[in-house]
Formats: structure tokens, sequence, C-alpha cells
């Protein structure tokens, strides 16, 4: 790796993201992509409707609909492998816990656009979003399955507010789509084996096209309340932990939800 972690650390609180190019060598992309194309199947075929009308992404990657014993313990050893582990823990130094996975592909109706948001609008208030920005916040690790247009962000947004066309255009006021450009939007292209780090609250967008398909990791500071958010059954059950080579990320979590 050639940035430092504290170095990722620096770059991370002042832009809200950060990239390492060829993170993942070929034979980890491959396994990861094999689970992940069996889950995008049988998630395609049980939602045949909602995928082909609207869908542009699925979650509970590792829940236990989709996938096996296996394949799900495969998941988790790679969402807590000493790869992921550092990156995370570069950016939450103190209890870091696993919060949810999701998958990004291309909407089957052309005519749906990418569109720009904080993933806290959908939770919140505009006044509460101003306050949840300053808050703890939640961290996406995007692991490309495929070469793909990746994402466009707006740089060092995590830690500020909307500027009046990026809040028009988010927010679609005064006649503007959230499919619009902005001038301080930034495209960041990513190929299989890149990881791209960004914070859910900064302003962003996926790009859609080249039939993408991205795993997106999502970690969020313990410090901040978002055990609530978590699916039980997106986290492995003691059986599974036993085959956990680090299971703390996972532990975090079920431990926060144990206190509730
Ligand atoms: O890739 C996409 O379509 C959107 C990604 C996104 O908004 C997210 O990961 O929060």
């Amino acid at each position: 790796m050639v940035e430092s972690l504290s170095q990722l650390n620096s770059y991370y609180d002042q832009q809200g993201y950060f990239v390492i190019r060829n993170y993942f060598n070929a034979a980890e992309i491959s396994s990861l992509r094999k689970v992940i194309l069996k889950f995008h199947q049988a998630w395609k075929d049980d939602n045949e409707v909602f995928y082909r009308e609207e869908a542009f992404n699925s979650s509970l990657i590792t829940g236990s609909q989709y996938l096996g014993f296996d394949d799900r313990v495969a998941l988790f050893n790679f969402i807590s492998s000493k790869k992921i582990m550092n990156i995370v823990e570069s950016v939450i130094a103190a209890d870091p816990a696993f919060m949810n996975t999701q998958l990004f592909f291309d909407p089957v109706n052309p005519q749906q656009k990418d569109f720009w948001h904080r993933d806290c609008q959908y939770d919140f208030d505009i006044e509460e979003q101003k306050k949840v920005i300053h808050a703890t916040q939640v961290l996406h690790l995007r692991v490309p399955l495929f070469d793909e247009p990746g994402m466009e962000l707006v740089p060092g947004s995590h830690k500020r507010w909307d500027n009046a066309e990026e809040f028009d255009v988010r927010q679609e006021e005064n006649q503007r789509l959230s499919s619009e450009s902005l001038s301080t939007g930034k495209k960041i292209a990513l190929a299989a084996g890149d990881l791209l780090v960004f914070s859910a609250d900064m302003i962003h967008r996926g790009l859609y096209g080249q039939d993408r398909l991205a795993f997106d990791i999502l970690v969020f500071d313990s410090a901040g309340d978002y055990a609530d958010y978590v699916d039980d059954d997106c986290l492995p059950d003691s059986s599974m932990l036993d085959k956990i080579a680090d299971p703390r990320l996972f532990m975090k979590t079920i431990n926060l939800k144990s206190a509730f």
C-alpha cells in the first residue's frame, strides 16, 4: 500500500473519501464475485418486478435469505479481513461496528438517472441533517466487482452544509432535478480490485453504466446511535462466529444490540 494509514486518515478527514487502487488481487475479487453473483441471481429471481421497474440496489447480502452457511461465512471473513479492518480502523480507530452490506447495479430502465443525495436525508429533516453531518458518521467501503464508472462525490461535503446549487439539486428545489450535474462534483471511476471509502453523509451519487456490480460494506462508529438500523439476520450466528478469524466488527454490533 502506497499510502500510510495516518495519511489515509487525514485525507478522509479533509475530503470525506479516499480510493486505493489495486487493493485486492485477482483471486480475492474472483472468490468474492462468485458468492455475490450467486446472491444477485437469487435476489433478481425473487424480486423480478421490483428489479425490472425501479431497483438499483439490494441489501442484506450477508443475510440468510439467499445464501447458505459457507457463502455467508466467506462474506463475513472478507468483511472482517485484515485488509478491510486496517482501512476501517484508519478512519474509525475505536470500536467500529458492522451495519449492513449493499449491492449496487444498473437499473433496468434506462430512463432512471443517477441522483445526488446524502444518506442521512432519508431519515432526517433539513434542520436535523445540518446537525447529523457533524456527528459520528457511517462509512461506505465500495468494492467494485467489475470496472465501473464509479461514484461522483462532493469532496469536503461530509463536514459542511450544501451551497445553494447543491441544495437545490439534491432536494429538487427551484425546478432543479437531483440528476443534474453539480459544479463541485468529482467523478471517481473504479476498476475491479480498487477500494473506495467514503462518508455516507457527504453529497454523492453512484454513476450508472458498464453493467456495474459494486459490493458496499457499511460500518459505523459505535459512539453513534446506529445499532437500531441493523437487521439481526445480516449478522453471524454463534456457529458462524466460530468460523470467523476476527469477529470483532460483528461482536461490537451484537453487543450494542443486546444492550437495548
Ligand atoms: O451506486 C449507487 O447507485 C449509489 C450509491 C450510494 O448512494 C451509496 O452507496 O450510498
